[in-house]
């Protein structure tokens, strides 16, 4: 199906001084790294609330640690995809754009955006829970159990957020601010049912930002949506820019 743009969602966007995108696990798909929930969703098995949380960590670490080893290894190998390289391109046609991403993976950073704020952490980045000693973009080795600290013997964790416990305060209070400057917000490729960040969209909102989604299936952000595109990032993203580009001139 074509993807047709509302020439109004243009016209907001000719005026927009800040275009703020918030992006979830949705926008990585078309890269090679499954999604959380839904039918092709990572997690079919665990639901991410039971095994995103400290206490399933320190119940059964080798079993978090070899999960988050096995994502690492799909991350490594991707790359960023058109949806990750429009929002870059975004950069040459809008005066000022924020991205704001849940995911942990990199890829917009990898892709070449230069202001992305990470909610939930990074992937590649651990630190010991005892002493706080950082193994950041190092190897870990969970043959014989979970990874121990090499000064103190505590457990090595990754510096991702998990259910329960508070995000990076810059990192939320940045976005909670952006959000509520934005005069375009978009939501790419998140369900929006994980808090605080599907507060943004609806922040943003009631400080009168124009909000469009990006999403193959409808989500609870899809009712409060301007304009919804019920299509792939890698797809819908590309060609908004393109129609963008051939309504400015
Ligand atoms: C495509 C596509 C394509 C597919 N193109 N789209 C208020 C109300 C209720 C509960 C709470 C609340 N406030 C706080 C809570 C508790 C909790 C929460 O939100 N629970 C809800 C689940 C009910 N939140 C927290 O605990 C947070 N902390 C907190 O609030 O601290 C304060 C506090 C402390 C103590 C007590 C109480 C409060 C922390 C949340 C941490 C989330 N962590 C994870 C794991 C990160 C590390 C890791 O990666 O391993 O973050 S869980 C997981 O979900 C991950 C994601 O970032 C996050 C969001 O998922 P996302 O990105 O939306 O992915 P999916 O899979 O859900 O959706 C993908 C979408 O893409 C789908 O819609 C597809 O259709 C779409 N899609 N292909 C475009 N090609
Ligand atoms: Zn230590």
């Amino acid at each position: 199906m074509p993807i047709d743009f509302d020439p109004y969602t243009f016209e907001i966007l000719s005026n927009a001084k800040h275009v703020v995108i918030l992006t979830g696990a949705g926008i990585s798909s078309e890269s090679g790294i499954p999604t959380f929930r839904g039918e092709e969703g990572l997690w079919q098995k665990f639901r991410p609330e039971e095994l995103a949380n400290f206490n399933a960590f320190m119940d059964n670490p080798k079993l978090v640690s070899e999960w988050y080893n096995y994502r690492r290894n799909i991350i490594n190998k991707v790359k960023p995809n058109a949806a990750h390289h429009t929002l870059v391109e975004f950069e040459s046609v809008f005066p000022y754009i924020t991205v704001i991403t849940q995911n942990v993976d990199g890829l917009h950073q990898k892709a070449g955006s230069s202001h992305v704020i990470e909610l939930h952490g990074n992937i590649y980045r651990n630190y010991c829970i005892e002493c706080g000693k950082r193994y950041d973009y190092v190897k870990l080795d969970t043959r014989n159990g979970a990874p121990a600290c090499e000064e103190c013997s505590g457990l090595i964790r990754p510096d991702v957020v998990w259910f329960g416990e508070t995000l990076p305060m810059d990192a939320i209070q940045d976005a909670q601010q952006h959000a509520a400057s934005a005069d375009v917000m978009f939501s790419v490729g998140t369900s929006a049912v994980v808090y605080p960040a599907a507060d943004l969209p609806r922040a943003a909102k009631t400080h009168d930002a124009y909000l469009i989604e990006i999403n193959p299936e409808p989500t609870d952000i899809s009712m409060i949506a301007d304009e919804t595109i019920h299509n792939k990032a890698g797809e819908a993203l590309p060609v908004l820019l393109k129609q963008y580009k051939a309504w400015l001139d």
